[in-house]
């Protein structure tokens, strides 16, 4: 058996994993907050193959998927907390995140469940287990790649909807496999995916091609406040409210990926103001620099090469912090070649 979980192999953690789902008869599912493409597609994923098992499962999010995902929640019903009771379940399934609080204002009443707890998740964990079980594998590209391995491993062969799911979790969290957590498994399982009858060009259409005529100018203003610190290394911008008070509503990828081609930048910082008082964080590095390091100093998290945090003070503040914390991480990293061992997403 291979310690690592990886290639055909399963860690006897993975096999307790299994387990406890072979086991479960009633499932919810969850993810963390604004939950991306890889939570949502893995969830569609595991409904359906635990659903072919004969298990009653729902899905229960802290929030509502985006609209790019619209085909994947015209097909499975995505819950979202209402602040009332959990429906019946004997297990809690988290997907692509491994700490409760992600999940907003449902943490405290998982917690007082008295429900089996399973991770399944690709990013780097907690040092404290408070799970029952966990499927983890920091190497997957995606958390939708953890279920295509459950599925697998339980037998269980992926109808359309759970296909789209995984194939939604592969394309978003590899960044339509260019980040360098694209690896080997990620084209075979995506050749195989292809070969079942997903179609990449609609599904990329579907995802990325449907914005609103203002994007591209909202693009152009957010662009507009783009600061370069460390003789250029790192490049900073931030997200001011909109005029109406709420926090602007933007698809960050395509302002991270525009940052991350300047050729001296190493480290994207995206510091989004989501109300008063309050900042979300959004890290990425194109080198060997950590941002796991730099997300986790603010109480946040997630991989190397893509973290993030939900940081409390005024923006100004914020971002000041972020970028000395960021410039300070250049002289403990041995940033300056890109890797290509780490992950994204
Ligand atoms: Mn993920």
């Amino acid at each position: 058996m291979d310690k690592n979980g990886q290639g055909t192999g399963l860690t006897d953690a993975q096999r307790e994993a299994l387990d406890a789902l072979r086991g479960a008869r009633r499932v919810v599912l969850t993810g963390h907050e604004r939950p991306d493409g890889d939570c949502i597609g893995a969830q569609a994923a595991l409904s359906r193959v635990l659903t072919a098992l004969g298990k009653h499962v729902r899905i229960l999010n802290p929030d509502p998927p985006e609209g790019q995902f619209d085909y994947l929640s015209r097909e499975c019903d995505y819950g979202v907390d209402d602040g009332g009771a959990l429906p019946e379940h004997d297990l809690v399934v988290l997907l692509d995140c491994s700490e409760l609080s992600r999940t907003g204002a449902l943490a405290n009443r998982f917690a007082e469940a008295d429900s089996l707890k399973l991770v399944v998740d690709h990013h780097v964990l907690p040092p404290e287990a408070w799970w029952d079980a966990a499927f983890h594998d920091v190497s997957a590209a995606a958390t939708g790649l953890l279920v295509y391995r459950i599925a697998g491993a339980l037998g269980v062969a992926l109808d359309e909807v759970a296909a789209r799911g995984v194939f939604t979790s592969l394309v978003t969290d590899t960044g339509w496999f260019k980040y360098s957590n694209t690896d080997a498994e990620s084209f075979r399982v995506a050749g195989e995916l292809v070969e079942s009858g997903v179609h990449p060009a609609d599904l990329f259409a579907t995802i990325y091609q449907r914005r609103s005529e203002d994007h591209p100018r909202l693009v152009g203003r957010v662009l507009d406040r783009l600061h370069y610190h460390a003789d250029g290394r790192l490049a900073l911008v931030d997200l001011p409210l909109a005029a109406d008070g709420r926090a602007m509503d933007l698809e960050t990828d395509d302002v991270l990926d525009l940052l991350r081609s300047v050729e001296t930048v190493e480290v994207v910082l995206l510091v989004r103001e989501i109300e008063k008082g309050i900042c979300k964080l959004s890290a990425r590095s194109k080198t060997d620099y950590n941002v796991n390091e730099l997300a986790r100093g603010f109480g946040g998290g997630g991989h190397v090469k893509a973290s993030g945090a939900t940081i409390r003070g005024q923006r100004e503040d914020v971002c000041a912090r972020v970028v000395a914390a960021g410039v300070a991480g250049f002289d403990n990293s041995r940033s300056g070649k890109p890797s290509t061992s780490e992950r994204q997403g």
